[in-house]
């Protein structure tokens, strides 16, 4: 396996007419409060990941599942987005005021990059703030009177079919949602630059993400705090905290070709 080295975010003039495609992870979300899923003191670490995040788990037992995304929902309403998320609209509307473009496939279901200002968003594994029935043969799919509420004692119901609500998010061996996919899919086929900030690389599609991009001929970045586990595929990394990278690296850097 290459082995990576670490680059300055001086190193990169990211032109006004690029075509950019930027994968975030729950490391760009760590300096705004919330936890990650992997690192040490990780959401998972009170919590096995086949107990809160399939849908084997949510069978066997709903109401642990739902304390678990209440306390997170909970947690949520105090945060704010950081410089991090700041630098990707920087980002976004600078590209956009040239030639360029900008597409933001977000693995986070925080909803942060929107409350940033971030407009073309996919958010490719949900939304936490979002609740839906969990009978996918229901034509009531989302119930929008449900979102962002918590549920610490009873479940809520579907008015329709009176199965579990459950939240909108993506679980292990569960779909992507197809028109969320496309998106992502037809960005990478086009872009010149991908970037993936704050993610471990361990979770597919999306860690796949980077071979798409390499395919399509893009340049591609790494942001982390340390090497992921598709690091590999990258053709650099920069190693630091994405608050304090991203501004720099987008940062006009004069006239571009
Ligand atoms: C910082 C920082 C700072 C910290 N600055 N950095 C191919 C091969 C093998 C398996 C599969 C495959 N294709 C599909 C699978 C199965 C499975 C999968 O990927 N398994 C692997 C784990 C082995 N994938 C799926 O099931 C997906 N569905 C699918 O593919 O459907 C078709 C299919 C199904 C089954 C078989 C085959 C095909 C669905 C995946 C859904 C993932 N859902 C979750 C939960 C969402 C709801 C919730 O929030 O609770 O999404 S799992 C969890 O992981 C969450 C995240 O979005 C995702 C990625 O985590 P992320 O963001 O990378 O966070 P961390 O914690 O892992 O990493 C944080 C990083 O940040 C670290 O590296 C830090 O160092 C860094 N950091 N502070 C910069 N300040």
């Amino acid at each position: 396996m290459r082995a990576l080295l670490p680059s300055e975010p001086g190193d990169f003039k990211i032109p006004n007419h690029a075509q950019v495609v930027v994968v975030t992870g729950a490391g760009i979300s760590a300096e705004s409060g919330l936890r990650t899923f992997r690192d040490s003191n990780g959401l998972w670490e009170e919590h096995p990941v086949e107990d809160v995040a399939t849908p084997e788990g949510f069978e066997a037992d709903p109401e642990m599942v739902w304390r678990f995304y209440s306390q997170r929902r909970e947690q949520l309403r105090d945060c704010v987005p950081n410089a991090g998320h700041d630098a990707l609209v920087t980002l976004e509307q600078r590209l956009k005021a040239g030639d360029g473009s900008f597409t933001l496939i977000t693995q986070n279901v925080d909803g942060l990059h929107q409350a940033a200002g971030s407009e073309e968003v996919i958010n490719i594994h949900g939304n936490l703030c979002e609740t839906k029935c969990s009978n996918n043969a229901c034509a009531q799919a989302h119930n929008t009177e449900w979102d962002t509420k918590f549920y610490f004692a009873h479940i809520p119901r579907c008015g329709h079919c009176n199965s579990y609500l459950r939240p909108a998010v993506v679980w292990f061996g569960e779909m992507l949602g197809l028109d969320e996919q496309r998106k992502a899919i037809n960005a990478l086929r086009r872009c010149d630059w991908f970037i993936a900030v704050g993610t471990s690389g361990v979770v597919y599609p999306v860690a796949s993400y980077v071979q798409e991009a390499r395919a399509a001929g893009a340049q591609t970045l790494l942001v982390n705090l340390e090497p992921s586990q598709n690091a590999y595929a990258f053709h650099h990394f920069i190693e630091g905290k994405s608050s304090e990278v991203l501004p720099k690296l987008v940062a006009d850097k004069g006239s571009s070709t």
